[in-house]
């Protein structure tokens, strides 16, 4: 099998929030399959530690200070990118918070932050990185959907119906951008020891224990085990793959739970 089918080089690949955690993970991965990397981020401070420990890992980035959800600052960017760095060829649209409260308790203030940065944050960029993909002829999109694209649970509403959109919104954006020869997918990570689910995983906390006895796997997932699903879905192998979610889950989904004992 040519290892050329999945090499990078000479690609540039803008990951969103990818100053730690998952979208650093992807990065640095894509970075060692050959692509030039370009990351964003909200904070100026967090943006320069994430050049300096990329570079501690012998890569590159070019970093931009903007909010995915700000329309203005996303054209300006986008523009900006492609004028200084090159055309965006891989786009993963990783930015992403949650809100963990009771339906009954939510403001609906949090609620409409979430799905304007989980949801409408990647059509944002979909529709400003897609533009010039469309002029191109060629690109790929990578959404970081969920385990709440597929399943729900209590106390992330917001969340589940984000990335239950966003699941649909990577299928229909495939749909319409196939003809162009940009491939929209998505990967649907498991539970991964990040930031984000650092308070589930507080010694003692019971998700922790529901997670291990849920995940066949009967680990968390490091953000390292995405980094093959997001070379697979940035390169020449994906060329025929459109609208397709690649869970990368320990087995959860294949999995009805343990028997009770
Ligand atoms: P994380 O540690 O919370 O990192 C999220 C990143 O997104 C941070 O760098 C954050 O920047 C950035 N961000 C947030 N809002 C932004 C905005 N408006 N504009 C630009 N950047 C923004 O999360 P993670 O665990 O690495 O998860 C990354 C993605 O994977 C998210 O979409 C998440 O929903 C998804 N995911 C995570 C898991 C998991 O188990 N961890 C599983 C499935 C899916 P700041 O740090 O500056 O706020
Ligand atoms: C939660 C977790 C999950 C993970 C991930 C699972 O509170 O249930 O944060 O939502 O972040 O999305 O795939």
């Amino acid at each position: 099998m040519s290892t050329s089918l999945f090499d990078l080089t000479g690609k540039r690949a803008l990951v969103t929030g990818a100053t730690h955690g998952i979208g650093m993970a992807i990065a640095k991965g894509l970075a060692e399959a050959g692509a030039k990397i370009i990351i964003n981020d909200l904070m100026q401070d967090k943006l320069d530690s994430a050049v300096q420990e990329y570079k501690s890992f012998g890569v590159d980035v070019a970093a931009y200070l903007f909010d995915v959800t700000d329309e203005h600052a996303v054209k300006a960017h986008v523009d900006k990118i492609e004028r200084e760095v090159g055309p965006i060829d891989i786009l993963v649209n990783n930015a992403g918070i949650i809100r963990r409260t009771p339906a009954v308790e939510t403001e609906i203030k949090d609620f409409e932050l979430v799905v304007k940065i989980d949801l409408i944050g990647p059509f944002i960029m979909s529709k400003y990185v897609g533009i010039n993909m469309i002029k191109r002829k060629s690109g790929k999109i990578i959404n970081m959907c969920s385990m709440m694209s597929e399943l729900g649970r209590e106390t992330v509403n917001a969340y589940a119906a984000s990335k239950g959109g966003l699941k649909m919104l990577t299928k229909n954006l495939a749909s319409e951008w196939a003809q162009y020869n940009i491939q929209v997918n998505g990967i649907g990570p498991g539970y991964i020891a990040t930031a984000q689910t650092a308070p589930l995983r507080e010694p003692g906390h019971p998700f922790n224990n529901f997670i291990l006895g849920r995940t066949p796997a009967q680990r968390w997932g490091d953000p390292e085990d995405l980094v093959g699903a997001a070379i697979f879905l940035s390169s020449k192998a994906s060329d025929f793959v459109n609208g397709h979610i690649l869970y990368v889950d320990g087995g959860i989904l294949a999995y009805l739970g343990k028997t009770p004992q």
